[in-house]
């Protein structure tokens, strides 16, 4: 390697919405000249994951891969049966196995950049190895700062109030907090209690943001006014999406969209993971159609893709879809989100608010209804509505088990489709994430910034 060249790591963890970030820096990392080594733990999960792995390899044959062979896990003890947070464990379980595999890379690592999901197991580790170390945060600078100050809050359940203050950013609704915090026992909950007070460890913290949309977030963790101890935070976003990325021509929607007007279709996807209730996606198409609005629509019935085995026809059933054919395009298979955003004809999002999702909504300038389901969802579906990015209907989905009927869909459907929401300011988003991209902006600043700090 030539002298001064940097050489990272990126150890993602499980599920599209982890992977695809890591993926993104790493196509970054390159671009700035640094040598790249993935580790990513196997088998993958869902189908998507592999693929999209294939298809990075492909186009950048310079990046070494290391294939991290988990060790065996008995599920039954980890009390959950989400597929994404049964691999968490076990990633988590065979982390210190890393060590001497990670000692083997030749020539060494300059960092190790991580996922959010590994912070306790990976200490022994990188101080074994002596290795600076990055958490990739790939949720919102406001998500972070809930993250990183948890620890202050005594016991979230037992909290009386109506929000949790945090310094520096407007307050936390109870009702935002992830559901399965309220289960010490979830996978969930036991990895916020056990690795939320630990970020001091690390010497940095990598988020997939910018100001033009979380500024107070931003300047509240610079300015240390979230907590005294965190390491700097480096808010390199918003990533863009790459060519890896892009599906096969015969898999695109764009023939479609091609031939419908300007701004006329509003594109609804829940993310890699949300399967709905039957009962759901029936009054989502119910919905569409009352919107009087063009759609394509991303149906999920199973939380994993391998797992996917009835047709549209079935999951939506014959009478809908027939309807449904004749005012928009519904599919069951992976899609390429960007270059749906990305295409004039789209007018507006229906988001469960993953942030990548929000980010790359933001990237193509596309307005949001957020109708997030679980997890960071709501705290993120807070920044797109404090930010301009797009509205939210707080009621929808309350209690997990309420179902939101399609009058109220196609009603909130049209109002985010005819911009009755004045608080929305696409355009200021769209300008601030270019700029922020742009030569000599933010982002490049950023990464300067990181990769001195790794040549020394
Ligand atoms: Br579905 C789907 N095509 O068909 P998020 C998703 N995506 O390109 P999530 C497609 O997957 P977490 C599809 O563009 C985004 O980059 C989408 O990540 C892409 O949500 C990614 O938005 C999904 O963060 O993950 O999948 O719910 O729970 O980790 O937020």
């Amino acid at each position: 390697m030539a002298e001064g060249v940097v050489h990272v790591g990126l150890l993602p963890n499980a599920g599209m919405g982890h992977l695809t970030p890591f993926l993104r820096l790493a196509a970054l990392l390159l671009k700035h000249n640094c040598k790249v080594t993935l580790i990513t733990p196997q088998p993958t999960v869902s189908l998507a994951e592999s693929e999209l792995i294939s298809r990075f390899h492909s186009q950048f044959p310079q990046v070494t891969r290391i294939d991290f062979h988990l060790l065996p896990f008995d599920a039954t003890s980890a009390n959950s049966t989400d597929p994404i947070f049964l691999r968490f464990e076990s990633v988590r379980r065979s982390a210190h196995s890393l060590s001497p595999l990670l000692d083997s890379i030749s020539p060494p690592l300059s960092a190790l950049v991580f996922d959010l999901t590994l912070i306790s197991p990976i200490i022994p580790v990188i101080e074994t190895l002596s290795l600076p170390s990055f958490i990739l945060f790939t949720s919102s600078a406001r998500m972070f700062s809930f993250f990183s100050y948890f620890p202050s809050f005594a016991n979230v359940s037992d909290h009386n109030h109506d929000s949790l203050v945090i310094p520096g950013i407007p307050p936390v609704p109870r009702s935002s907090i992830p559901p399965l915090l309220r289960d010490p026992n979830s996978i969930f909950a036991r990895m916020f209690t056990e690795d939320s007070g630990k970020l001091r460890k690390f010497n940095g913290i990598l988020i997939n943001t910018f100001a033009g949309l979380e500024a107070e977030s931003l300047e509240a963790l610079r300015e240390r006014k979230v907590s005294k101890e965190l390491p700097p935070v480096f808010a390199i976003g918003p990533f863009e999406p790459c060519e890896f990325e892009r599906l096969k021509k015969e898999n695109s929607t764009s023939k479609w969209l091609d031939d419908q007007p300007q701004g006329s279709v509003v594109f609804v996807s829940f993310g890699s993971r949300t399967a709905m209730r039957r009962e759901q996606i029936r009054e989502i198409g119910d919905g569409l159609l009352r919107s009087g609005c063009k759609f394509l629509w991303v149906v999920k019935d199973k939380p994993i893709d391998r797992e996917e085995k009835e047709g549209l026809e079935q999951v939506v059933g014959h009478e809908l879809m027939d309807k449904l054919k004749e005012k928009g395009l519904v599919v069951k298979t992976w899609v390429d989100q960007n270059e749906i955003l990305g295409h004039g004809a789209v007018g507006g999002f229906v988001c469960h608010c993953g942030w990548n999702s929000v980010i790359e909504a933001a990237l193509n300038g596309v307005k949001i209804l957020a109708w997030p389901q679980h997890g960071d969802q709501k705290i993120n579906a807070e920044v797109v509505e404090m930010g301009g990015l797009g509205m939210w209907v707080k009621d929808w989905g309350r209690g997990e088990k309420d179902l939101v009927k399609g009058e109220e869909i196609g009603k909130a459907i049209r109002q985010m489709m005819n911009n009755e929401s004045p608080k929305i300011s696409l355009f200021k988003i769209q300008e601030a994430a270019r700029k922020a991209l742009g030569v000599g902006g933010n982002c490049q600043i950023m990464f300067q910034r990181l990769i001195e700090e790794w040549k020394k």
